[in-house]
Order: C-alpha cells, then structure tokens, then sequence
C-alpha cells in the first residue's frame, strides 16, 4: 500500500487530486478502511497483532500525506509571491518621446523675445486676396513678384497662397489703433527654384510696430536685440539697402557668419554674412491705404525666413530637411 501510494502521490498536481488521493487510501471507501473491515476474519489471537499492524500503516499514510500537503501549501505561496514579484534590475521598454520641430521650436523662441518687448503675437491668413498680400502693400500690377510665374492664385486669382506674411501688416491695421506693436508667423508659398536655401513653401516671421517718430534706429535696435538673443552677443547686424514696395527706405538684413565668425566659409559664400530678412520703415502709401495720417504715424516692419534662422541656429545644411517628414531628423 505505501509503495502505490508513493507512486500515486507523484502525480498529484493541486488541492483536488491531493483530495481524490486521500480518500482513495483513508476515506469510507478508502484501501486502509476496508483492511480495518478485514479485521472481522483474522483469526482472534492474531487481531490484536493486525489491528496494530493496520494502525501503524494508517499513521504513516497520514504522515507522508500531511508532510506532501505542507509542501503543496509552501508551493502555492511560493507562486503567489512569485506573481506579485518585480525585478528592479530588469531594464524598462524605450520610450519616445516627442520632440518640437526645430521650426516651430524657432517660432516659439522669437515670438518670446518679442513679446518680451512688448509685442503681441496675431494670426494672419495663408489663402489670401490680393489687396492684402499685394495693392495695400503698394505693390502695384506691374511689380514682377505678382507674376504668375511667381505667385500660385487661386479661385480665378479672387484669391492665392500668400507669398509673404506682409499681408498681417494690412489686416493688423485695418483691425486695430496705433501704437501697434504686433508679430506674427506661418507658411508663405512661392514659385521658387527650389534648392538647399529654397523651398517653394517656407515660413516667415512679420513684426510690425506702428507709433509717433519711429527711425531706422529703432528698426536696427529691434533687430539687434532679436539676433543677439537668437545667436549671442558677439553676433554683428548689417543693413544693407534694398527695394520693397512697401517699406522706404527699405533693408536686407545680414547678421554676421556663425558658423565661420565673420571670416568666410561654405555657409556664407565666403562674404562672413547671411540674409536673413527683409526690413524696412513702413511706406507712407501703405499708412494711407488703411487711414492712417502719415504726418502723425510712422512704422517699422520686418519679415524674417524663419528656416534661414533655424539653420544658423541649429545647423542644418539643407532646408529640405525641415519637410522631409523623417523622424531620424526630428528626434
Ligand atoms: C519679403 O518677403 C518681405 N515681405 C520682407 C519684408 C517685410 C520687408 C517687412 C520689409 C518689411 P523676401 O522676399 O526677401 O522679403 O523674403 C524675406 C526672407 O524670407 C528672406 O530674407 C529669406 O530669409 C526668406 N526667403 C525668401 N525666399 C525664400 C525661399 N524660397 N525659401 C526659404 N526662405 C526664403
């Protein structure tokens, strides 16, 4: 009997086979009740004999019963524990994360310094008609930028894809009262060769800041505080004269190489400078054309290439990249 019952015990896997096998050998029915049963035809001198016999058998079927039940307990605790069990040294999954695209990271960073001067951040409209993005701006029908070959138009040219964020100026001016100081960005869309400082969409930045006696001394004390905390103090502001229709006297804007230090690399052809904008002092016809006394109020504006400054700041070499959509670059 306890050969078969340490056979049998080997397969007992959990808490109701355990029960099966004990009633097998201890139940009613069970293979030591029926040798206590058997008790009845043993001969009388020897059942004392046999009655201590079973007894014992009994006893020690109880004992490795009870000692595999202790064992069956201390397993299932063990898994238990187990379940609830973290291993601290195990090294967690790779998150990413997401990351601000440097082009927005540029906006996002000019708009604070300006708005640190007091300017007011306004959204402009990127489909937009040609009164704002051309005539109220004094580009007249002549002026080669209006060129089909130049501007993409829209709805039989009722509207088109703007070609600078100038048009704010207009729609600010028309809206509001002077003193204005306003800054606004977002895409502006070109017929451009596309190489690796074009793109036929690119993104522009427009500051305009309207109010009595303001000189070309304020326009370069705005641009040079925007570059300097853009690129660093050592950082040098060239205005060179330039043609806008709407601004006289109008300005390129170069800041100098940083890249290079003003010496003469790739980056800057060799001329130690960079265009990054266009500026200038706001033409008295632009004033007119939304009611504004030009005797009374003067304006300087501004219209920086908003991937020009991304790729100096950040360097990067191509514009491209800005809009490739490839994950390696924006992580
Ligand atoms: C203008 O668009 C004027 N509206 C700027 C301005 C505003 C002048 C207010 C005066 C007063 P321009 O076409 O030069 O100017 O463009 C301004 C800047 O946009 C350039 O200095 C350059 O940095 C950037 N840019 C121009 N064309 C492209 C292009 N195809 N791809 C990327 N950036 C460009």
């Amino acid at each position: 009997i306890m050969m078969n019952l340490k056979n049998k015990i080997d397969s007992v896997k959990n808490l109701e086979d355990f029960k099966v096998l004990k009633s097998e050998f201890l139940g009613k029915k069970g293979q030591v009740t029926q040798l206590m049963k058997n008790i009845s035809k043993i001969d009388k001198e020897k059942k004392k004999e046999y009655g201590q016999k079973v007894n014992q058998l009994k006893s020690e079927i109880e004992d490795v019963l009870n000692s595999f039940m202790e064992e069956l307990n201390e397993k299932k605790k063990k898994s238990e524990e187990l379940k609830d069990w973290v291993d601290v040294t195990v090294r967690g999954a790779k998150n990413s994360y997401g990351k601000e695209h440097l082009i927005n990271k540029t906006i996002r960073e000019s708009f604070e310094i300006f708005t640190n001067l007091g300017f007011t951040v306004v959204e402009g409209n990127e489909i937009e008609e040609p009164w704002f993005n051309f005539d109220a701006l004094n580009t007249p029908e002549w002026h080669p930028a209006r060129d089909m070959q130049d501007t993409f138009y829209l709805n039989l040219e009722k509207t088109l894809l703007r070609t600078h964020t100038s048009g704010v100026q207009i729609r600010t001016m028309t809206k509001m009262n002077p003193p204005i100081a306003v800054v606004s960005s977002g895409r502006v869309y070109r017929k451009d060769e596309i190489d690796a400082t074009h793109s036929a969409m690119f993104y522009q930045l427009e500051g305009l800041f309207i109010d009595k006696k303001v000189t070309v001394g304020n326009l370069r004390k705005f641009l040079e505080i925007y570059t300097k905390k853009m690129f660093g103090d050592s950082l040098k502001v060239l205005l060179r004269p330039s043609y806008f229709p709407f601004v006289e006297p109008g300005f390129e804007v170069d800041v100098s190489c940083i890249n290079c230090g003003g010496k003469g690399c790739s980056v800057c052809k060799n001329t130690g400078w960079i265009e990054v904008l266009g500026a200038g002092l706001v033409h008295p016809n632009v004033l007119k054309n939304v009611g504004f006394d030009p005797d009374e109020w003067q304006g300087l504006a501004f219209g920086v290439g908003v991937e020009r400054i991304a790729m100096l700041k950040y360097g990067v070499s191509n514009m491209r990249e800005f809009f490739k959509n490839d994950i390696r670059f924006v992580e």
